[in-house]
């Protein structure tokens, strides 16, 4: 299988801001923000989409979702962030390897667009 754009960028054969990294997922500065923080917490296993999550990525599932307040805290703003994940083409998604978008800095609306 060829590698995602994303496994590119964890495994540093392309370019990016990269702002946490553990055993399971990196976080790096998306490449146009759509809020003055805005990163993406990818799993270093490719899973394409949250619906193609299985039951032996719990507990992955559950490390992003416990790692993305600690990284939006580090950047300053642990009380006012967003998580945002789109599943699918028709949610807006482009890169098909799951990721969470980390979205804080500015107001953020309600409902999203
Ligand atoms: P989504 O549309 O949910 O699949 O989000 C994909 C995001 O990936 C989008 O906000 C832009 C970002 N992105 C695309 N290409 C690159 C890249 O080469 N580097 C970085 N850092 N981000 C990228």
């Amino acid at each position: 299988m060829a590698k995602t754009l994303f496994e590119k960028i964890i495994d540093r054969e392309i370019p990016g801001t990269i702002v946490y990294e553990d055993a399971q997922c990196v976080a790096f500065r998306d490449i146009n923000p759509a809020a003055p923080v805005h990163i993406l917490l990818v799993p270093r296993k490719p899973i394409p989409r949250l619906d193609s999550a299985s039951a032996e990525d719990q507990a992955l599932l559950g490390h992003l979702m416990l790692t993305a307040p600690k990284i939006a805290a580090a950047q300053g703003y642990g009380d006012a962030f967003r998580i945002v994940i789109n599943n699918g083409a028709g949610a807006g998604q482009s890169v098909f390897h799951l990721h969470l978008h980390i979205l804080a800095g500015r107001p953020l609306k309600w409902p999203p667009g």
